[in-house]
């Protein structure tokens, strides 16, 4: 019998090692209508990348499970953090893990009700995401917030739930901290 080596992922950056592991940028000039100043946003370089997610391949049937790592840089628009676009799942019932690994920041929920909660990620933090919520991450803190996520692979996402209003809850740098606003009702 032998043995065979499998994908590798350095749990203090959240880097994956494997032969067919899949990468995909999200630039700032994507990120059309996601943050409050849309004045900042034109002002700054679109080809900017905001964050990176690498992802292991795996087939898309029921009952099977993706695993990736968000790489989302420090910054700002305007007062506003970076952060990713965020999603419901197209299958809104499927569920999903975050595990903090590196930086600071917070995952954003927006529960089927309405209801946001903030987590603080850091490294070690471990998040459910339940059925029926929105999560976005946004990095906090002055270095690269990397995250691993498991998630089915039939999970899907929906951007379009959110629009045109967005999630709930806007988070911006308060001096060193941070401080988190209501957008609506
Ligand atoms: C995590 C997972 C992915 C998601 C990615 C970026 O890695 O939740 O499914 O695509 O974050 O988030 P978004 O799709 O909101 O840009
Ligand atoms: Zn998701």
């Amino acid at each position: 019998l032998t043995s065979i080596i499998p994908p590798q992922v350095n749990l203090t950056d959240g880097c994956f090692t494997a032969p067919d592991i899949q990468r995909k940028s999200t630039t700032l000039g994507s990120l059309a209508g996601i943050f409050a100043d849309p004045a900042a946003w034109r002002a700054m370089p679109a080809e900017l990348a905001v964050y990176q997610v690498e992802m292991l391949p795996c087939e898309q049937r029921e009952g099977e499970l993706f695993v990736g790592t968000t790489h989302l840089q420090p910054g700002r628009v305007g007062n506003e953090f970076f952060m990713t676009r965020g999603h419901f799942h197209q299958r809104p019932e499927q569920a999903e893990f975050y595990f903090g690994l590196r930086g600071q920041g917070l995952l954003l929920l927006q529960h089927r009700d309405g209801a946001c909660t903030l987590e603080q990620v850091a490294p070690g933090s471990v998040h459910h995401i339940p059925s029926f919520t929105a999560h976005r991450l946004i990095n906090t803190g002055t270095e690269v917030l990397s995250a691993l996520a498991v998630w089915p692979t039939v999970a899907g996402h929906n951007y379009d739930t959110l629009q045109p209003q967005g999630f709930k809850l806007r988070v911006f740098a308060e001096g060193n901290g941070w401080k988190a606003e209501a957008q609506y009702e």
